[in-house]
């Protein structure tokens, strides 16, 4: 056997790993290790060979499954012919073939495609062009950016300083001068355990009415919230609430941008959450599943309008002085065109539609476990949210995360929230498997 796939190798050899782990508890992780080493349809399997069911789609991005022959094929052939091509004043096909293979699927009015490498690098790519967009026509003083309390877009400059989760924040000093928040739109009093959207709550989209009088809504170059907040703890928009954010950024003059780096692709049972809720924004942010997972990449697609605005210049002047080395990487085109190919022919941008009624009563049926507040819902997206221990909040929910993968079940927890979003091809008994695990998780904890 290998040396590290022994479990006391493995945690004696880890102990002082340089590896700086990413949002981690590195010195918890460190002594006891939760590695996997593969993974195949809606499991990953750790060295030891023990089968974990993956409850929230590796970090909400894994759509379509694990190791999806499509995917991994058309990355092999990629990689085989060519490794890297220039992405300023150079291309490749595939990139172009990429975008051009997206148009169809976006939400009506939005016709290009930025590409990023990442979910933060499109929230600050859109958030520049935002600003770009309004200088471009003459309103400079168009500045501000505005996003939400318990939002999250990321960690780069931008991102963070638009995000609304203080633990995220703090940190971090001034981050961007220019930026404000609304309230967000959680509200326990009137909405625990709704099935769905709440029913309470639309006109909390007035605070962005309140900021536009504060600043002078002309002093606004956009607006962004993610429909669902998922990252902080599932946060499903009112009844109506996103129709009138869309009235008041029309109103104003201000763009209104989607953060769908996890609603996007199906999530909803359409391939957007603009689509679901019927509400077009002027950009949308995505990521994760654009490529299954598979090889990094983001994008942001944008109206016409915002794409016209840059290309005014002489024609052989840069239009956007903005961009990454690995812009439209060839392997991330690849991978994409792959996913998009399993999307299509497995149906599975829609296929949440069937199983979403499903999903809804599983999760409600945990409502009587013990300490659990609240249950919230939507497409195929979960949360579970459990009474804080006194003076040691997140503590029961850690439990929850670790207790789960011992019984082989991982899912994602947010200081005392369990979110679930399993790959959309989970089968119906999967779907009982996974709230069974919950329910003597949450049975076994104090
Ligand atoms: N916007 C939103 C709405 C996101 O959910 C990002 C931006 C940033 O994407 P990148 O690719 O830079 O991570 C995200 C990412 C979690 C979790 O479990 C969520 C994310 C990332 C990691 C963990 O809640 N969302
Ligand atoms: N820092 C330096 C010194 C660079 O040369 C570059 C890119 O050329 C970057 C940062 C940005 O890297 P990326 O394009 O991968 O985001």
């Amino acid at each position: 056997m290998n040396e590290r796939a022994r479990p006391e190798a493995v945690s004696t050899s880890l102990e002082n790993s340089a590896f700086f782990m990413p949002f981690s508890a590195n010195r918890q992780f460190k002594k006891a290790p939760r590695l996997l080493s593969r993974a195949e349809g809606m499991y990953y399997y750790t060295p030891e060979g023990r089968k974990i069911l993956d409850g929230t789609s590796g970090l909400w991005c894994v759509n379509a499954g694990h190791c999806r022959k499509p995917i991994v094929e058309a990355v092999q052939k990629a990689v085989a012919t060519l490794d890297f091509a220039p992405p300023f004043q150079m291309g490749h096909p595939a990139a172009f073939e990429f975008a051009d293979k997206l148009l169809p699927l976006l939400p009506k009015g939005l016709t290009r495609i930025f590409f990023t490498n990442s979910g933060s690098e499109s929230v600050d790519t859109a958030l520049k062009l935002a600003i770009a967009y309004h200088r471009q026509r003459g309103e400079g003083q168009r500045i501000r950016l505005i996003g939400r309390e318990k939002g999250y877009h990321g960690v780069n400059f931008g991102g963070t300083a638009v995000g609304g989760m203080v633990g995220n924040r703090k940190l971090f000093g001034a981050l961007v001068t220019g930026v404000d928040h609304m309230r967000h739109t959680h509200d326990p009093a009137k909405n625990a355990f709704s099935r769905g959207q709440p029913q309470h709550g639309a006109e909390l989209a007035e605070d962005l009415e309140r900021l536009c009088q504060l600043h002078d809504p002309s002093t606004i170059a956009a607006v962004i919230v993610e429909p669902v907040a998922c990252s902080a703890g599932v946060y499903v928009p009112p009844v109506g609430y996103l129709q009138k954010l869309r009235e008041i950024c029309d109103r104003h003059g201000i763009l209104l941008i989607f953060d769908e780096v996890i609603n996007a692709w199906g999530r909803l049972g359409k391939p957007f959450a603009a689509d679901y809720f019927g509400v077009i924004p002027d950009l949308i942010t995505t990521a994760k599943g654009i490529t299954n997972g598979t090889v990094p990449m983001g994008a942001v697609f944008m109206k016409e309008n915002l794409y016209q605005a840059f290309m005014t210049g002489p024609e052989n002047a840069i239009d956007m002085p903005h961009g990454y080395t690995y812009s439209a990487h060839p392997l991330a085109c690849a991978a994409g065109l792959g996913t998009l190919k399993v999307y299509e022919d497995e149906g599975l941008l829609t296929r949440v539609g069937e199983l979403a009624k499903y999903w809804e009563d599983g999760a409600h049926s945990l409502k009587d476990c013990a300490n659990v507040i609240d249950i919230r819902n939507l497409g195929l997206i979960a949360a579970i949210e459990l009474s804080p221990r006194a003076g040691a909040a997140g503590a029961r929910g850690f439990e929850a995360h670790l207790k789960a993968f011992e019984k082989g079940t991982y899912m994602r927890v947010t200081g005392d929230t369990i979110a679930l979003a399993p790959p959309l091809i989970i089968q119906k008994s999967e779907i009982d498997q996974l709230f069974g695990t919950v329910r003597e998780v949450l049975t076994g904890l104090t």
